[in-house]
């Protein structure tokens, strides 16, 4: 059964669930959801999404929403098929669960603050707000500074392997560093820099940006 991934591949969440399948080597397909004009805030996708947001997937009859949620539903499901993801040990699991965490709160929301006032207000025609986008560039500085650290003693921020903690991360990374412009927050942290490296260029997430740059073209 092929998993059904609604949203467009352009958007960071679906990215992230899109990078978990490409790496568990599961079979799904995209039912692109058009979001300039609004389609997910309609009747017929608030069914699948209530809060009307991407992405959602569907799996047979079981359905799904929450980027975050799914990657981890996706890890426990398939636990020996393509990269583990999760770690083997209950600690190991419990780390990358504590990272994951780090990236929804104290990493995502400074990062979404940044994309949103640099590149999606001033993209809608409307003038982003400088000063919450410095002040939450600073708050980013220190949480980076954080994980510099943390890198500094395991190659991955939940040990030695790569895990779901660190597939989080991806998507609005990418986005941080290239459309908002703020490459030089992790360009800067030589720990951090050779993480990004790494995880940027696993096979999964080249496929993604593929998907992203035909879906583009
Ligand atoms: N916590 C949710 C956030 C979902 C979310 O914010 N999705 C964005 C795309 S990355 C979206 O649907 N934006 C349109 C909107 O909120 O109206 C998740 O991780 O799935």
């Amino acid at each position: 059964m092929v998993v059904k991934v609604y949203g467009p591949v352009t958007a960071a969440c679906p990215q992230r669930v899109i990078a978990c399948l490409f790496e568990k080597d599961i079979d799904f397909e995209i039912i692109p959801v058009h979001l300039e004009s609004g389609e997910h805030k309609k009747p017929e996708f608030l069914v699948r999404q209530p809060f009307g947001q991407v992405p959602v997937v569907e799996d047979g009859d079981f359905r799904l929403f929450e980027s975050r949620a799914i990657i981890r539903y996706y890890a426990a499901k398939y636990p020996e098929r393509g990269s583990n993801l999760q770690g083997n040990t209950l600690e190991e699991r419990a780390l990358m669960d504590q990272w994951l965490e780090v990236e929804a709160h104290n990493y995502n929301d400074l990062v979404f603050t940044l994309i949103f006032q640099l590149v999606i207000l001033p993209r809608m025609g409307q003038s982003g707000d400088l000063y919450l986008a410095r002040t939450s560039e600073e708050k980013l500085e220190k949480v980076l500074d954080v994980y510099e650290e943390r890198l500094s003693k395991s190659k991955y921020l939940a040990g030695d392997a790569f895990t779901l903690a660190d597939l989080s991360h991806l998507p609005g990374t990418r986005y941080l560093m290239n459309e908002a412009g703020k490459s030089h927050l992790v360009k800067g942290r030589k720990n951090v820099n050779a993480w990004w490296e790494d995880i940027s260029n696993r096979a999964a997430w080249k496929k993604v940006m593929k998907l992203m740059d035909e879906s583009k073209a």
